[in-house]
């Protein structure tokens, strides 16, 4: 069996050692233009010459959740398309995004100014039941969060395509229940895929439906927010804040008014990393099973798009 491995990060010096190790019997190598044809590909945000290159591929692995920057290109008929699924990711998103609401809810931002300013002083505590979480898209990763959320009390709705019922979530599901779900929730979180549906989801009008104080977690992809909008509602007092994992352009350009803003934290596309060995060892085990001709999780749907 022949494999190639492509990533624009340029990591192949810490991933081929890990892949080789991982299927013993396969002949695992980086991908150049003109490399010979291999059965199956592990890439990330591939040129679209490796796949038009790569004629005989039999399955494609992505080594992230998100399949957007493939979906972009012409991919081959018939030939699956397998993202991770978890592999250590979800755990992550729960801990960034309970880290950033908790933050947001107990004031923690203020409270370190006061004592950096050496201020020993109370605010009023926050009612959570004030404070309703509302996770767009209940997948792998947004599942993980509005569990982790759930136990902290806060009520947690949910909203995503087909419709899901969930131990403590308040689902809504579709375009027809969005207004009501945002309506019914405070602090917004993102974890939908990037898609044609989805793009510019976190713009003026919907934002405008969520609770008054609103706070947006976007850690999904960049696009899915209208940065403009978020700025004007923020600074009307509509919304709070935010926290941003996430961009339209990555890394954030120098002069981009969130890196400044007193009320955005920006972090560089950290909520969830990819873990290499957990992945490693997925791929290899979902790649083997694939060869014996069983099913695998994660497959794409190429008609939605993720
Ligand atoms: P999944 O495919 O498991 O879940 C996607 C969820 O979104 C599903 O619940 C799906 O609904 C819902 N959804 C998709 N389209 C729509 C729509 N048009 N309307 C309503 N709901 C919709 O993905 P994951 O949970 O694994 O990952 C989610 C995203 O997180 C990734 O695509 C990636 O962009 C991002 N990500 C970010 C990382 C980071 O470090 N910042 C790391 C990893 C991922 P249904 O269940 O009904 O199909
Ligand atoms: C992913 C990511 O999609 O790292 O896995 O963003």
């Amino acid at each position: 069996m022949r494999i190639v491995y492509f990533s624009v990060d340029r990591d192949e010096d810490k991933w081929l050692p890990g892949l080789r190790a991982a299927l013993p019997g396969a002949d695992v190598s980086l991908w150049e233009p003109g490399s010979a044809a291999a059965d199956y590909a592990i890439v990330w945000k591939p040129p679209q010459q490796l796949l038009n290159e790569q004629t005989r591929l039999k399955a494609i692995f992505n080594t992230g959740a998100g399949v957007d920057a493939l979906m972009k290109l012409n991919l081959p008929d018939g030939v699956p398309l397998i993202r991770l699924d978890d592999a250590g990711m979800a755990v992550q998103m729960a801990e960034y995004v309970c880290h950033a609401l908790i933050r947001h809810f107990r004031e923690f931002d203020a409270y370190e100014a006061d004592t950096r300013a050496g201020k020993w002083s109370y605010r009023k505590p926050l009612s959570r039941a004030d404070f309703p979480v509302g996770i767009m898209g209940l997948g792998v990763l947004g599942a993980r969060v509005a569990r982790a959320v759930a136990q902290f009390d806060f009520p947690v709705n949910g909203w995503s395509q087909s419709v899901k019922a969930l131990p403590g979530v308040q689902c809504f599901a579709g375009r027809t229940q969005l207004s009501d779900f945002l309506a019914a929730s405070r602090v917004l979180v993102c974890l939908l895929p990037l898609t044609a549906d989805t793009q510019g989801i976190l713009n003026h009008a919907h934002l405008s439906h969520l609770q008054s104080g609103g706070y947006v977690i976007n850690v999904a992809r960049g696009a899915h927010l209208v940065d403009a909008d978020l700025l004007a509602l923020i600074d009307s007092g509509h919304l709070s804040g935010a926290t941003l994992d996430v961009f339209r352009t990555e890394p954030l350009p120098a002069e981009h008014l969130f890196w400044t803003h007193p009320k955005i934290t920006v972090t560089p596309h950290t909520s969830a990393r990819t873990l290499r060995s957990e992945s490693i060892a997925q791929i290899a085990g979902k790649l083997v099973a694939l060869a014996r001709g069983d099913v695998v999780a994660g497959v794409v749907d190429r008609a939605h798009g993720y």
